[in-house]
């Protein structure tokens, strides 16, 4: 924030003829704009809850908020079965447990790390398939050359809350008795033709991470189609108990509290406001930039609901004359901090750059992507003073 000397400097300094320089000084102070902002519930409302936690002393472990909660959810995102957990990345690393996979997973370079690492958490390894043009999704039409006898399973993600093309991999996958994990950290409220995106495959894990639509500070969750399911996911979160002296397998802690709940509980009365609000912010973004000669946007298919989780933009360096990182570092000169999710791809770390099974793949259109891709900010909370402020710049720099 500008000291009120260095504004009354500044002003002062307007009258001069720098009047240009003096401008730009004034833009480096304003305050920054993320790449996104999380919204928090109301925190007299939030007190309320915590007194109630505080009286009944139930602080973990099934309790009130976390039955409430997962029913809840269940009935927003229109799901059968939910079982919440403490992150997302839990989440994955228990979806996989809990369908007993092995071998080899055949899985998008171009998301975040945590998809790869929960696939060798499990002694698994991950196959890199490419991504579709477009969308940034696992391109079902090269996913089927890489199945092996050692395959057990299918884990695509829904990338930016964009569905992934779920009927074609549901095809690929009875044809071969695939298990399907979908990484759905960023599809919450999803849905296409009015059904969630949730409902495809045997899995889908939910991050409820402060950094996307929906959170929970930290949490996740996976939603499953089963009663009998549900059970064996509860109970590989809490360690693998069944019963006070039987432990059917080796489960961990994954469970989510009741302050994290009763929070969750409050944020899901905001979540259609909220994800209204976003939808508004990516109808400016896309009245500015849709017209920008190399400069591409994601193009909304009228079937699907969308959660506006992300605004990623693709910059060709050919036509813009400046690379996509000239302007992620710009941008930074003008207060504005945007993301490259997804660069570098998972592939490229060194730790799975060097695995096997990472080679046999040609990954150029992944590759293409996370060398063009920069996401905008996007929150709910973005005013359009905001909105300006990151369009102005961003033209600036193109210009
Ligand atoms: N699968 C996928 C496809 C995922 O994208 C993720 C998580 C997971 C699985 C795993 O789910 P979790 O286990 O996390 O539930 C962030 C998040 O940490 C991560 O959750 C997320 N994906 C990933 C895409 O983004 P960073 O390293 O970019 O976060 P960070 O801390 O740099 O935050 C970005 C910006 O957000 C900051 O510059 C400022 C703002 N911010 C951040 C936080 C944490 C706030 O304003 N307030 C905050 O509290 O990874």
């Amino acid at each position: 924030m500008a000291t009120a000397t260095a504004m009354a400097t500044a002003i002062i300094v307007m009258r001069e003829p720098q009047i240009n320089k003096v401008v730009d000084f004034m833009e480096e102070k304003l305050p920054p704009i993320y790449v996104t902002q999380p919204s928090l519930p109301d925190k007299e409302l939030f007190f309320d809850s915590i007194s109630k936690i505080w009286s009944n002393k139930f602080l973990t472990n099934n309790g009130d908020f976390h039955q409430q909660f997962e029913k809840r959810l269940a009935a927003y995102l229109g799901v059968k079965y939910i079982s919440v957990f403490n992150n997302g990345t839990q989440g994955l690393l228990t979806a996989l447990q809990a369908l007993d996979i092995r071998g080899e997973v055949v899985t998008t370079p171009y998301s975040f790390v945590a998809t790869a690492n929960s696939i060798i958490w499990n002694q698994c390894q991950p196959v890199f398939c490419d991504v579709d043009p477009i969308f940034g999704n696992i391109d079902a039409l090269k996913l089927e050359s890489l199945i092996t006898d050692k395959t057990t399973a299918i884990m695509p993600v829904h990338v930016y809350g964009n569905p992934a093309d779920v009927l074609q991999i549901e095809e690929i996958a009875n044809k071969h008795n695939l298990k399907v994990i979908y990484d759905a950290a960023h599809a919450f409220g999803v849905k296409v033709n009015g059904n969630s995106v949730l409902n495809f495959g045997d899995l889908s894990v939910l991050s409820f991470h402060a950094t996307k639509v929906f959170n929970t500070i930290e949490g996740g969750a996976i939603v499953s189609h089963s009663a009998e399911m549900k059970e064996r996911i509860d109970q590989l979160k809490n360690f693998g108990i069944t019963d006070e002296v039987t432990v059917e397998s080796p489960g961990v802690n994954g469970k989510m509290n009741e302050v994290i709940a009763a929070y969750g509980l409050l944020q899901l009365d905001a979540i259609d406001l909220m994800i209204k609000r976003r939808s508004n912010v990516a109808k400016i973004y896309d009245e500015f930039l849709s017209t920008v000669d190399g400069v591409r946007v994601l193009k909304q298919d009228n079937n699907v609901n969308y959660n506006f989780a992300y605004y990623p933009i693709f910059i060709d360096e050919r036509i813009v004359g400046k690379s996509r990182d000239e302007v992620y570092e710009e941008l930074k000169t003008y207060q504005v901090f945007t993301r490259r999710y997804f660069y570098p791809l998972i592939s490229n770390f060194d730790i799975y750059s060097s695995l096997p099974t990472a080679s046999i793949t040609n990954l150029t259109v992944a590759n293409e992507l996370a060398d063009q891709v920069l996401c905008l900010p996007m929150y709910s909370d973005m005013t359009s003073s905001d909105i300006n402020r990151v369009l102005k710049a961003f033209k600036k720099i193109i210009d």
